[in-house]
């Protein structure tokens, strides 16, 4: 373990307007930015916009205008459960510039079998390194959480880490919270045959808002759970209210374990997001077939090919749809063209060096106590502690 700073000292400031009683327990069934999801396409997801970043834009602003232009029954008429969030976004995305369509829309029941394949790529080392570091650490991990705690993991999805965590910390209950209930269910069942002693109280719902946990966890301690890098899809102050809403939930006191991948080699960044077998270029294309699924849309995906970028000013991945032609299409009725050449921006994943990483969780109140990474220093999970409000020196 390599203990981060004089912790005590450096205390970040919490903002108090994170997140409104309002908010609390929202469940929706529509799919937001995390691993391994399916959505089931009911609800209009709520997450916060951030107009700076158009491919992780939310939808609340179009989610209104389609309001009033879409008739109440059209859900119906259109072809299979069509998410008026999806349809938002994606008519916005086509029509802004540059086109940006959020990432949170990859993971549909095709999609999240892709993801999963994507994780098991040779060329993908994210998932790999973090559970190697989770496993060779655990002990350590152990000792600077302390046992007893409630473990809450965040966009909890097949929960594979999840074990890993579980039987290195005691945990005195464990409270996995995703948006697809599906999955809850499925994930749920898993661990109480792995763990028969321990409680587990699935929540179904939105983490980028603040939760309520349940009453009976009300005198635990807490120790958050968000493996994987998923806080890599936002930018910097989308991840900040992130975490700051983690911080709500969790309360003054509670832990956070957090997986944060690092910035590296293009050489090793470009082929974890083209790989030689084109799975994530399948991923990434799934998105069209989507929309030519659930929107009725008329895109021929041959015309687009999967690009990779590193943006190093803004230190990420970038993942676009590129015309190889002039192409036009409809989607829900509605022309659109594209102009060879011309891309989607589909997703970003930020990466951050050591000291970024801890700044970010600073930012949100999180005093980083503990952080690992593997050998090569490819992936960094970190410990953090929410702790107060510090007084102005
Ligand atoms: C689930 C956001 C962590 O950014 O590495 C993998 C998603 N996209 N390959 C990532 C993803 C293309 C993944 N996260």
């Amino acid at each position: 373990m390599a203990a981060v700073g004089d912790a005590r000292t450096r205390r970040a400031a919490v903002r108090e307007d994170a997140a409104t009683e309002r908010d609390a327990n929202a469940v929706t069934r529509a799919a937001i930015t995390r691993h391994g999801g399916t959505s089931a396409l009911v609800n209009p997801a709520r997450v916060d916009s951030t107009p700076a970043d158009p491919a992780l834009a939310g939808s609340a602003q179009v989610d209104a205008a389609l309001a009033d232009a879409a008739p109440v029954d059209s859900a119906l008429a259109d072809p299979p459960l069509a998410d008026p969030a999806f349809r938002a976004d994606v008519l916005a995305g086509l029509s802004r510039r540059p086109r940006a369509i959020p990432a949170r829309w990859f993971y549909d029941r095709r999609g999240s079998e892709l993801f999963e394949d994507i994780t098991r790529l040779p060329e993908y080392y994210l998932t790999r390194t973090e559970r190697s570091i989770l496993s060779a650490h655990a002990a350590d991990i152990a000792s600077l959480t302390g046992p007893g705690r409630a473990v809450v993991e965040f966009g909890s999805g097949s929960s594979a880490k999840t074990p890993l965590v579980l039987s290195a910390v005691a945990p005195s209950a464990y409270v996995p919270i995703d948006i697809s209930g599906e999955f809850l269910r499925d994930s749920v069942a898993e661990l109480e045959r792995q763990f028969p002693k321990l409680p587990i109280h699935p929540i179904e719902g939105d983490f980028l808002h603040r939760l309520v946990l349940p009453a009976t966890l009300a005198n635990q301690p807490r120790l958050g759970f968000f493996p994987g890098s998923t806080i890599g899809n936002m930018n910097a102050p989308a991840a900040v209210d992130l975490l700051r809403a983690m911080w709500e939930t969790l309360g003054e006191g509670s832990k956070l374990l957090i997986g944060i991948d690092r910035i590296k080699p293009v050489s090793v960044l470009i082929p974890a997001y083209d790989d030689a077998q084109g799975v994530t270029a399948e991923f990434n294309l799934n998105l069209l077939h989507r929309i030519n699924r659930e929107l009725g849309g008329t895109i021929p995906v041959s015309a687009f090919r999967h690009v990779a970028r590193w943006n190093d000013t803004e230190a990420r991945i970038e993942m676009h749809l590129e015309a190889t032609r002039d192409v036009s299409f409809s989607v829900d009725g509605r022309p659109f063209a594209i102009s060879k050449g011309k891309t989607i921006h589909t997703e970003n994943s930020y990466k951050y060096g050591p000291r970024d990483a801890r700044l970010l969780l600073r930012s949100a109140g999180w005093t980083p106590i503990g952080e690992w990474t593997d050998r090569a220093g490819l992936f960094g999970l970190i410990l953090a502690e929410a702790r107060a409000v510090p007084a102005a020196p």
